[in-house]
């Protein structure tokens, strides 16, 4: 079988059965130290079996509702796992807290869905419930973020973004930019809004920008500092920053939200951003992050696509179909400037 391709075989139900019957009846799996709890609760519950018999059941854990970004892709899973679709859906909002996460994953595991789906807020810390999830002979989908695991077998699949790849666009596109402005070997002072610490998104960005920044002995990383992906959160930090730095060149911001919460507070201290003023880069490319480049207000805005939904019904569908599947989809992404802004906005899905 190609490298990087797998075919899935959903273990009987039987056999899974007598397996989570062993664990819980020892209190522990043939995985060591692995233990698989009773109870746990979920905020959706799966229906009488004859309500969705011919339905495959999905329990779908998402991380929050931090940002624009999360929510439209929510909406993508929602919109495509539908009943029309064959699926039934279960979904949980785990407020960005990985226990949550885990609780949710333990409730589908005990209510036995078909297959388990998960944008794991942080990278590290799901070894112990995914090992529950195989001894269940349920196949787990990660979306979005990816994790550390000790052996790839544990995710079925993984449908996401290249974060690093996503990092290094907005350092690249930052070399292009300053030698635009005759600004090549000017000392740049840089301030940086991580997002959810932990996060591969967070994590990725960080070295993707970094690897770049890394070749130019004068551009000055003056602080990075976590501000959760959120507005709220961005708007604090920004503050932090104009009281602790007087002359920022430029602000990277890795998603709008955080983003918007940053041009509030310059805009309190009555500082300019976009051309002429302070350089703005953000992630996501949501809405409204085309609306500030449309405005002048930011410079650019590197594209994570939150629309994966589609795709993932179509992996499930393969798998269902028992048809070859890779281990990694990634989403296209774009890059948007003042330039090209206008071809897209009009039509922006989210
Ligand atoms: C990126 C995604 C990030 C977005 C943020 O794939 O995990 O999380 O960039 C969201 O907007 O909160």
């Amino acid at each position: 079988m190609k490298a990087g391709k797998r075919k899935v075989k959903r273990e009987s139900s039987r056999v899974s059965a007598l397996l989570l019957c062993l664990a819980l009846l020892t209190g522990c799996s043939p995985f060591s130290g692995v233990t698989v709890p009773t109870t746990q609760t979920a905020e959706d519950t799966l229906p009488p079996e004859e309500d969705i018999r011919n339905l495959i059941s999905v329990g779908f854990s998402q991380l929050g509702a931090e940002s624009a970004w999360r929510i439209a892709n929510t909406e993508s899973i929602r919109g495509a796992l539908t009943k029309e679709d064959g699926f039934y859906l279960l979904s949980d909002n785990a407020r960005q807290k990985k226990e949550n996460q885990i609780k949710a994953i333990r409730s589908y595991i005990s209510q036995r869905v078909d297959y388990i789906v998960f944008a794991p807020v942080t990278e590290e810390g799901w070894e112990t419930v995914l090992q529950e999830a195989q001894i269940a002979g349920i196949p787990v989908i990660a979306i979005d973020r990816s994790i550390e695991l000790s052996s790839r077998h544990l995710l079925t699949s993984w449908i996401g973004e290249d974060m690093r790849q996503e990092g290094e666009k907005a350092g690249l596109w930052l070399e292009d930019y300053l030698k635009e402005c005759g600004r090549q070997d000017d000392p740049i002072n840089i301030v940086v809004l991580q997002g959810t610490q932990g996060s591969s998104a967070q994590l990725g960005r960080t070295i993707g920008f970094d690897s770049i920044a890394d070749r130019h002995d004068n551009w000055n990383i003056l602080e990075q500092r976590d501000a959760d992906f959120t507005t709220a959160k961005g708007g604090e930090v920004m503050e932090t920053f104009l009281k602790k730095y007087h002359d920022i060149d430029v602000v990277v911001s890795q998603n709008d939200d955080m983003t918007a919460g940053a041009l509030e507070a310059m805009d309190r201290a009555g500082i300019t951003t976009g051309e002429g003023g302070v350089t703005v880069l953000s992630f996501d490319s949501t809405r409204a992050g085309l609306q500030l480049l449309k405005d002048g207000r930011i410079n650019v805005d590197i594209e994570c696509n939150p629309l994966s939904g589609p795709l993932l019904a179509d992996v499930i569908h393969r798998i269902e179909n028992g048809e070859e599947i890779e281990e990694r989809y990634y989403m296209t992404e774009n890059v948007f400037t003042a330039d090209n802004v206008d071809r897209y906005i009009g039509h922006r899905a989210y």
